[in-house]
């Protein structure tokens, strides 16, 4: 689907305002800082198109941005990932495959309607979503525990969750959304009530900790891919808590019992292997937190994208 396989949109989102933790703004730096993109340039000759720039996208976060129907900072979330969604549409309309590197998951927001929308346009087909996490990110804003942003991206990019202020994911249109029917989510563990009731409800395809222990993740992973069909343009967005702390120990909400580093490297290269894969998120590190830990956090993350871009594979 990728008109330009060897060609890679780089997008570095140094945004917090997701959830309530400082520093994981850090994380784009600190991923490209420990050679990331140098070595999908050098080791896996992928062209690079970046910036150089980290978008911390000020100018676009509004002073004031009171709670919006439980949500905390709306506006600043809604404008942010609004900028981000065409910036990744702009590469993908190319045929690029765009490499978000986060930021908490709200910018999924972005992301993901920047794809869909790209893949509508370009190709005329519905994109699929692999979600990995410990979480569904599926919190309608008023069922939210939190009221944090991040833990409902998924809900407003299914049209679960719906606001029609402009200034309050009101610019989400229909060929930004993504059907409930093409979301996948592996690694889950930490769901809350109302996210498994609309899990139920809706029929969403979910593969929990509790399914790669019963059946093994190389039969949870083409369970996952068979749901989706081998041929749909599939976006991966990769929440480093999936990985369990021990390989992951730097993310704010971090939840044991996860997946190993090797299960999450697994999970990537078998989305690589489809050929379908457009897009991919790495969200959710936060190298301030457990400062033991972030050096192996980090590189973690390294791995889990090369994993995605086709290393690791012989
Ligand atoms: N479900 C909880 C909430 O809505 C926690 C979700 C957040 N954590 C994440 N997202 N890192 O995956 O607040
Ligand atoms: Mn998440
Ligand atoms: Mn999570
Ligand atoms: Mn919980």
């Amino acid at each position: 689907f990728l008109s330009h396989p060897n060609q890679l949109g780089v997008v570095a989102v140094g945004f917090n305002g997701g959830q309530m933790k400082k520093g994981v703004e850090a994380a784009p730096m600190a991923l490209i800082d420990a050679g990331l993109l140098t070595q999908l340039r050098d080791d896996l000759d992928y062209e690079i198109h970046h910036d150089d720039i980290i978008h911390y996208y000020e100018k676009d976060i509004p002073a004031e941005d009171p709670d919006h129907r439980n949500m905390k900072k709306p506006r600043a979330v809604s404008a942010v990932t609004e900028r981000l969604s065409s910036q990744v549409y702009n590469y993908a309309k190319d045929g690029k495959f765009v490499l978000t590197l986060g930021g908490d998951h709200s910018i999924a927001i972005g992301t993901i309607s920047g794809t869909a929308k790209a893949i509508r346009e370009r190709l005329g087909r519905e994109m699929a979503v692999i979600w990995v996490d410990a979480h569904a990110d599926l919190n309608v804003p008023e069922m939210s525990p939190s009221g944090n942003i991040h833990g409902m991206p998924m809900a407003f990019l299914t049209r679960l969750a719906r606001e029609d202020r402009p200034d309050i994911f009101g610019w989400l249109k229909d060929e930004h959304i993504v059907s409930t029917r093409k979301l996948v989510y592996i690694g889950l563990r930490d769901v809350d009530r109302g996210e498994k009731q609309l899990l139920r409800e809706h029929g969403i395809k979910a593969f929990s900790m509790h399914d790669i222990d019963r059946h093994g993740i190389g039969r949870v992973v083409e369970m996952a891919l068979a749901h989706i069909g081998n041929d749909t343009p599939i976006h991966l967005s990769f929440d480093v808590d999936a990985l369990d702390p021990q390989w992951a120990p730097s993310t704010g909400t971090p939840v044991r019992g996860g997946l190993t580093l090797r299960e999450g490297d697994f999970i990537c290269e078998c989305v690589h292997e489809t050929g379908n894969l457009v897009a991919m998120d790495l969200v959710e590190v936060n190298p301030s937190l457990e400062s033991v830990g972030a050096a192996e956090t980090i590189r973690a993350g390294c791995s889990l994208v090369r994993s995605a871009l086709g290393d690791t594979l012989l």
